[in-house]
């Protein structure tokens, strides 16, 4: 794939409009609404058990991420998941926090026992703890880490029997035989709350459009990517909230030409 792939599934979406089914924190969940109608989604925030099998069903991806769960939220997570799976949706996870405490451990890996996911996007300290491996975890950010990024991701999608995303200063891309690198981003994304939740609910708008989970992750990682630089051009030397609206402003307006001269990614196994 080349950056033309990008190109067309990000046309998609603006064309589809896919419905994204999320049940996720309470800290960013506006941000993630935002996000995801800036890049020509439809979010649906649908947190209870009550309605969560028939809001997964409708939608054509569901977005689980446990930053703020609960045992209510966990119930909604297993019923959501398995109505999505049933009906062949996909369903993206993002691990925030795992191993910060043993109740976020034990979250992750009960969902990830229960459901099949067709992505996990976590910083790479998340994904780290999802395989028993050590990656620092500060409460849902990366520590120091100690270890091969690229080596994790691909061990936990072997492991989970899925696509794995793990960010940081280059994102990982693995489905256990085949990985990618992707080196577009900014390092002010780390100042702002919820840009990897964001960005797990950006791969689910293109895993919605691309059955091909490496194409959809590759794609939603690369173009949110060229996003960030763009934002952080523009709003200079500012600081985090104005990148903050720059970014969103961005999400909406990046062109193709703006993707094929920067969208930057390779293939290293
Ligand atoms: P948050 O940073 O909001 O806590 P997270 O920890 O879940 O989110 P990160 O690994 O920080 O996830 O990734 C969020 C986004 O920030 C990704 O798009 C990633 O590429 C980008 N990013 C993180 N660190 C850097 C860096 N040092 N340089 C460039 N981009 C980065
Ligand atoms: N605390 C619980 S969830 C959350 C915080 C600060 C947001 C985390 O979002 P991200 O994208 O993983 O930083
Ligand atoms: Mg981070
Ligand atoms: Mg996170």
């Amino acid at each position: 794939m080349d950056a033309r792939t990008v190109c067309a599934l990000l046309n998609r979406i603006r064309e589809q409009k896919p419905l994204i089914h999320n049940i996720t924190n309470i800290v960013v969940a506006n941000f993630s609404a935002n996000g995801l109608l800036a890049l020509g989604a439809s979010p649906f925030m649908a947190s209870s058990e009550n309605e969560a099998a028939e809001a997964a069903k409708m939608a054509d991806a569901l977005v689980l991420n446990m930053g703020t769960v609960d045992e209510a939220i966990l119930k909604a997570m297993v019923k959501a998941g398995r109505s999505a799976i049933a009906h062949g949706t996909p369903v993206i996870f993002d691990p925030v926090g795992a191993g910060a405490t043993p109740y976020r451990k034990f979250v992750a890996e009960s969902l990830l026992e229960e459901l099949k996911m067709t992505m996990i996007r976590g910083n790479a300290a998340e994904i780290s703890q999802l395989i028993g491996e050590q990656g620092e975890v500060k409460g849902v950010d990366a520590g120091d880490l100690k270890g091969n990024p690229a080596e994790w991701a691909k061990r936990a999608a072997k492991q989970w029997q899925t696509v794995v995303i793990a960010t940081g200063k280059d994102d990982v891309i693995s489905d256990g035989s085949k990985t990618f690198l992707v080196h577009n981003g900014h390092p002010i994304l780390t100042q702002v709350t919820g840009t990897g939740c964001l960005l797990s609910a950006v791969a689910g708008a293109f895993a919605a459009v691309e059955k091909d989970p490496v194409k959809a992750a590759v794609s939603a990682v690369t173009f949110y990517g060229v996003a960030a630089e763009i934002a952080a051009e523009k709003s200079g030397k500012q600081g985090p909230g104005s990148f903050q609206m720059e970014f969103i402003n961005q999400l909406a307006l990046v062109s193709e030409a703006e993707i094929l001269r920067h969208g930057s990614f390779e293939q290293i196994e």
